[in-house]
């Protein structure tokens, strides 16, 4: 017997992905409902060799259903995720609406599984941001050895991360930067996106700091440990698919960048490609569609006592989303509904 799941959200960028990461990982589902706003009602989308039209998420009834994946934004998700999870149906949701509250657990599979039991509380679960999810699948490994202190972060966000709107975005002004009478102005971003780089992602807020950033600071508390310091600067990039993000670490305890290398090399959801070399790292072309954290340029920083320097790469819409959604959902799975 399998579960009955619904995908709110379903013809987004990591809606779509949602279905297509279920239907690879073959998720035991007796039936699926895709579900999407108004104005997208009866819009195709793919779930494995299969199309499903989609239905709509305001009349929709959550009753009997098992789990319910959510990609729709904070403000259609105050509105529709108590109603799904007081109808028994468990939130998995990809916002940030839920990610800071104490009733609700911030899940990374690979760092904090043992949380998956406090979705009782709501019968929400939170996704972290795509930024935070894939850097602390590496940190994890290295804090139970070393015992993180504090990290220095520097973001390089592809602008899918910004939907569908921002890929058009990059797309519509690379070709007009050819054509100059097609001007393109910047609608999504605040600042020309093609052959530029901005350091603005999301609000800013009163100190100064952009909310993207101070997400990655309170989420990596959340999930990992609030002992841990995090500063980060967060940047847009002109890639369509892949955040990079270029990390500094100071640990407790001395770590060799040998025995770094090993630890990683093990650890769960990541993959070490770190040769000193002309390409030996990954760049984010190279992680579109795939589903591991890739690690490279792992380094001895000698300007501390204890600290490594790091280069961490993946698919923001798989990791970052839709895949730490589904993987969650396979947790809850496998230690709590108990079906497939
Ligand atoms: C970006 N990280 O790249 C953002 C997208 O809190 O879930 C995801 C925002 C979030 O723009």
């Amino acid at each position: 017997m399998g579960y009955r799941v619904v995908v709110a959200g379903a013809t987004g960028n990591v809606g779509r992905e949602m279905l297509n990461i279920l239907a690879e990982r073959q998720f035991p589902i007796d039936e699926i409902a895709a579900l999407a706003s108004r104005k997208s009602i009866g819009t195709e989308v793919s779930f494995g060799d299969k199309t499903l039209k989609t239905k709509d998420l305001d009349t929709f009834d959550f009753t009997g259903w098992d789990i319910a994946l959510f990609a729709i934004g904070s403000e259609a998700t105050k509105q529709y995720a108590p109603k799904a999870a007081k109808a028994g149906c468990v939130v998995i949701d990809n916002s940030s609406l839920y990610r800071y509250d104490p009733d609700v657990p911030l899940i990374v599979p690979e760092v904090n599984p043992d949380a998956v039991m406090g979705y009782a509380k709501k019968n929400i679960i939170a996704n972290p941001n795509c930024s935070t999810a894939q850097m602390v699948v590496a940190l994890k490994p290295l804090h139970d050895r070393a015992k993180i202190k504090r990290v220095v972060v520097s973001t390089y966000q592809s602008v899918s991360g910004a939907g569908k709107e921002g890929m058009d975005e990059l797309w519509d002004q690379t070709k007009a930067v050819y054509n100059p009478t097609d001007d393109k102005p910047a609608k999504k971003f605040t600042k020309q996106i093609a052959f530029n780089v901005i350091p603005h992602i999301d609000v800013f807020m009163e100190d100064g700091q952009t909310k993207e950033e101070w997400k990655m600071v309170v989420e990596t508390k959340k999930i990992v440990d609030p002992s841990i310091k995090v500063t980060a600067t967060c940047v847009r990039v002109p890639v369509f698919v892949g955040h990079s993000e270029a990390v500094n670490i100071e640990t407790e305890d001395f770590l060799d960048e040998d025995e770094a290398r090993d630890i990683l090399r093990e650890a769960p959801g990541c993959m070490v490609i770190d040769k000193r070399e002309n390409g030996g790292y990954v760049t984010p072309v190279e992680c579109v569609g795939d589903f591991a954290t890739f690690i490279s340029r792992i380094r001895q920083d000698s300007t501390i006592d204890n600290g490594l320097n790091m280069w961490i790469v993946s698919d923001n819409l798989r990791k970052g989303a839709a895949l730490n959604a589904v993987q969650i959902a396979e947790l809850l799975g496998n230690r709590v509904l108990k079906k497939g």
